[in-house]
């Protein structure tokens, strides 16, 4: 790294002194890691960020001048292009200038697009997209050169091909990454599902699905698309098929109409299925360590991934049997005070958090958090069966305290998760008690790991520990 960190508070308006032609926008992974891929391609780059805590947390060996303040177009027209993070809103006031003066923009998507060459799998949706990449990377490891997962998951997607390019890669996909970039051609590509979520981000609900959407606009012949079952995906599973593509069909139902999926038992208990060829293979819900119907569907989406990829029965069996789910995805974190403590910090949105509730026959729910101006009333019905007692946390507690009132469920509201922790071992049935905050964590903490942790830190200081 070649660049001297120049840091500057209240940037001017006009041409900057730089001999930077591209400007980096957003200083957090992504822009670290765009700026490492282009600072080693010789490139020239200057860096922006709206935070003051954007210069502590660049890494020693990134040497880039660093302009701290509000975002301005007047400033930004000077580049010959800009590369924007996923956290900053692709309609910043900002961002609406530069797009009305024909500035080129986009995300890192469109860069790792434009360098990567070798098999693509890419998986987005509302929630699971984590468990599924996880699952796909551990299974398809075993194949000639492996393969790197990368994107929303944490390691940021150029960072994979920063020095050799590996032969296949998977990518966890936000809307955010895919609407900033030309639509790229995955391979292999699942929608896992769509339900409301950042709503503060995309104007509405049409826009985050178009989003999404754009994942599959370039398939073609050759190409494998796994889309969810549900009547409404079938006119895009048509325009996929027409296009040549290979259309595979999950979700909860029967396995000898869909690819993969769950199939239900008359004795309420299911089975997770894919397919190898013709064949349906099964694996009984009470053989895997994960919980929830919905935890399993991302599971069957993986299986038909790695069978897809040429993994045989076995070695996908031994893959699912084995998986312990992922930290803060209704992962038990065993038995304190008499009662079972889950932590699905990871649910950040209310239909998450809908999953998860439903996987209990009846639990003590702690919720609550930043709401990003999702409708949590959607609950109501999953509550008033699943909840016995609710602790609210955080500083948007009305419409959680609204939904208590109409599910007919008691609430306390608590400032902290510890003190939720500490009232809801108090609580006298011994019900199981779960985190599961379907809101976002920012009101209190960095993000949902944070959160999580603090969770557990406050469980495992109960006394009468436990662990499952
Ligand atoms: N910033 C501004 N102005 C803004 C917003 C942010 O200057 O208006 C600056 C912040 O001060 C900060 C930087 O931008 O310095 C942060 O950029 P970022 O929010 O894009 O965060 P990254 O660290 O680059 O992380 C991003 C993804 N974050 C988001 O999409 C919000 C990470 O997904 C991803 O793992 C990472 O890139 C690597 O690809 C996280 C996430 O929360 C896990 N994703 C959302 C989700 O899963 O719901 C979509």
């Amino acid at each position: 790294m070649n660049k001297i960190l120049k840091q500057s508070t209240s940037p001017a308006t006009q041409r900057l002194d730089t001999a930077a032609t591209t400007a980096i926008i957003g200083m957090g992974k992504t822009g670290h890691a765009v700026a490492r891929f282009l600072l080693e391609k010789g490139i020239d780059c200057a860096a922006f960020d709206e935070s003051n805590s954007a210069s502590e947390n660049i890494p020693a060996d990134l040497r880039i001048e660093l302009h701290i303040g509000q975002l301005n177009a007047n400033i930004l027209k000077y580049f010959s292009r800009i590369i924007v993070s996923p956290g900053v809103n692709w309609h910043h006031p900002a961002l609406e200038e530069l797009r009305l003066a024909n500035v080129p923009m986009y995300g890192d998507l469109e860069l790792f697009a434009q360098h990567y060459h070798g098999d693509l799998i890419a998986i987005t949706g509302t929630n699971g997209k984590t468990t599924t990449v996880t699952l796909i990377k551990t299974m398809l490891d075993v194949l000639s050169g492996g393969i790197e997962a990368g994107g929303n998951i944490g390691t940021p997607m150029l960072d994979l091909i920063d020095e050799a390019e590996p032969p296949r890669v998977v990518l966890e996909l936000s809307s955010f990454q895919i609407e900033r970039a030309n639509p790229i051609h995955p391979n292999w590509a699942a929608l896992l599902n769509l339900q409301p979520d950042h709503a503060d981000m995309h104007t509405d609900m049409q826009a985050y699905k178009e989003a999404k959407l754009r994942l599959f606009a370039c398939q073609g012949e050759g190409d494998k698309t796994m889309l969810p079952a549900e009547s409404h995906w079938d006119e895009l599973a048509e325009t996929l098929r027409q296009r040549s593509v290979f259309v595979r069909r999950f979700g909860i139902g029967s396995s000898t109409i869909l690819d993969s999926g769950v199939e239900l038992n008359e004795d309420g208990s299911w089975h997770l299925f894919w397919h190898h060829y013709d064949q349906a293979h099964k694996i009984p819900s009470d053989d895997l360590l994960t919980l929830g119907i919905h935890q399993h569907l991302n599971l069957a989406v993986a299986a038909q991934a790695a069978a897809d990829y040429g993994l045989t029965p076995s070695v996908i069996r031994q893959s699912l049997t084995s998986f312990r789910g992922l930290p803060h995805r209704l992962q038990s974190l065993g038995i304190f005070a008499g009662r079972e403590w889950y932590n699905d910090s990871k649910a950040t949105n209310p239909d998450a958090a809908k999953a998860a509730l439903s996987s209990f026959h009846q639990v003590i729910w702690i919720c609550g958090g930043l709401r990003k101006g999702l409708d949590v009333s959607t609950l109501a019905a999953t509550v008033a069966h699943h909840v016995e007692h609710i602790f609210i946390v955080g500083t948007d507690a009305k419409p959680f305290t609204e939904l208590a009132e109409l599910a007919g469920v008691s609430c306390n509201f608590v400032k902290t998760i510890q003190q939720a922790v500490k009232q809801a071992a108090q609580v006298q049935a011994s019900l199981p008690v779960l985190l599961s905050p379907a809101a976002a964590s920012q009101d209190q903490y960095k993000n949902y790991m944070e959160r999580g942790n603090d969770f557990a830190t406050a469980v495992s200081a109960l006394e009468d520990g436990q662990t499952t």
